[in-house]
């Protein structure tokens, strides 16, 4: 454990259960009018990720498939290696190619993806966008994600619970252009524009990769000796954050929070490198965005827009929270 006293794991504590599950309707009922058990047709829908193998994508895609049963729909999921636009692109060509009944994904760039999902929209495909979204998103016929601004702000708050005296933090964001790097990074800077007793330095970006991550870590550590806080936006960005203080050996000295709850997040809440998770609710984001998709499809008013909530995850409430971590598989 660091220098993060049990006074301070005692605040940290107090704040995640204030926090937990706030920020979003994560009620699980839709939101409207979508679902309902089984009666839709046999519709086929395509999950596009925004990245395979993040398990943050992979418990969404375990929550579509789940919902895709009990109602009856058949969905097929793709994702590409890295998180770049023009990566994902040609799948969504391709998707488009194949004529589905729906299309929900993940936009990589909130100005690099609109082209092909538009081109998806005019092809007569049902569009609902998962987690992620588009500068103008006005083809889709719904919008599931995070209360992403809230959960930065709720991240700040745990360093600040951590550290009352205040300090200098640092972000750690995803990559540019990615809808849910900004809005968290701007829900984070806010809430610490409002405390003048912290500062942050400029944001860096992990470019979705830990290493990256870490060497930004380090870096900053040899510039900035004294600081006190690192948020990572993102499974990588967290990763790579924890990576760095290990690697510095300074994880006494800064308070680790980080978005997401995949295994090597909760490993290293564990190992006391990371002191919160902000754990989203990935399944019921795609179950979600499956409903609206086919309430669309069966001719009803789907729900424009759902935010679901979040989890703040310590060591201290791990043991309760274990339905809210991710899965590697379904
Ligand atoms: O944080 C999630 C997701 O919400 C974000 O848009 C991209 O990164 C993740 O998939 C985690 O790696």
């Amino acid at each position: 454990m660091n220098r993060n006293t049990s006074a301070k794991m005692a605040a940290l504590s107090a704040l995640a259960l204030a926090l937990t599950a706030c920020g979003g309707d994560d009620s699980g009922d839709g939101g409207g009018s979508g679902g309902g058990g089984g009666g839709s047709e046999a519709y086929e829908i395509a999950f596009v990720q925004g990245v395979a193998g993040d398990e943050f994508y992979i418990t969404m895609q375990c929550g579509i498939e789940e919902a895709a049963e009990e109602l009856g729909v058949e969905v097929t999921t793709q994702g590409a290696q890295q998180f770049d636009p023009a990566l994902q692109t040609p799948i969504v060509d391709s998707v488009v190619a194949s004529a589905p009944d729906g299309l929900l994904i993940a936009p990589t760039d909130v100005t690099g993806m609109y082209r092909p999902i538009q081109a998806a929209a005019d092809a007569g495909i049902a569009v609902g966008l998962v987690d992620t979204t588009l500068e103008d998103p006005s083809m889709a016929v719904t919008q599931v994600a995070s209360d992403n601004e809230g959960g930065g702000a709720a991240a700040f708050e745990a360093i600040q619970a951590a550290n009352p005296e205040g300090g200098t933090v640092l972000v750690v964001g995803h990559e540019p252009g990615i809808s849910t790097s900004e809005a968290r990074i701007k829900g984070f800077l806010d809430a610490l524009a409002e405390d003048p007793a912290f500062t942050a330095l400029e944001t860096q970006y992990a470019q979705n990769d830990v290493a990256e991550g870490a060497r930004i870590v380090t870096s900053t550590l040899q510039a900035t000796p004294d600081l006190i806080g690192v948020f990572g936006t993102n499974l990588f960005a967290a990763e790579g954050a924890a990576t760095g203080l290990r690697q510095a050996g300074a994880q006494e000295q800064v308070t680790v929070v980080g978005f997401d709850a995949g295994p090597a997040q909760v490993e290293a809440l564990e190992a006391g490198t990371v002191q919160a998770l902000v754990a989203q609710q990935p399944a019921e984001i795609g179950r979600q965005g499956l409903e609206q998709v086919i309430a669309s499809l069966d001719g009803e008013e789907p729900e424009a827009e759902i935010q679901t909530g979040f989890t703040i995850i310590t060591q201290e409430n791990l043991a309760d929270n274990q339905d809210a971590l991710y899965r590697s598989s379904c």
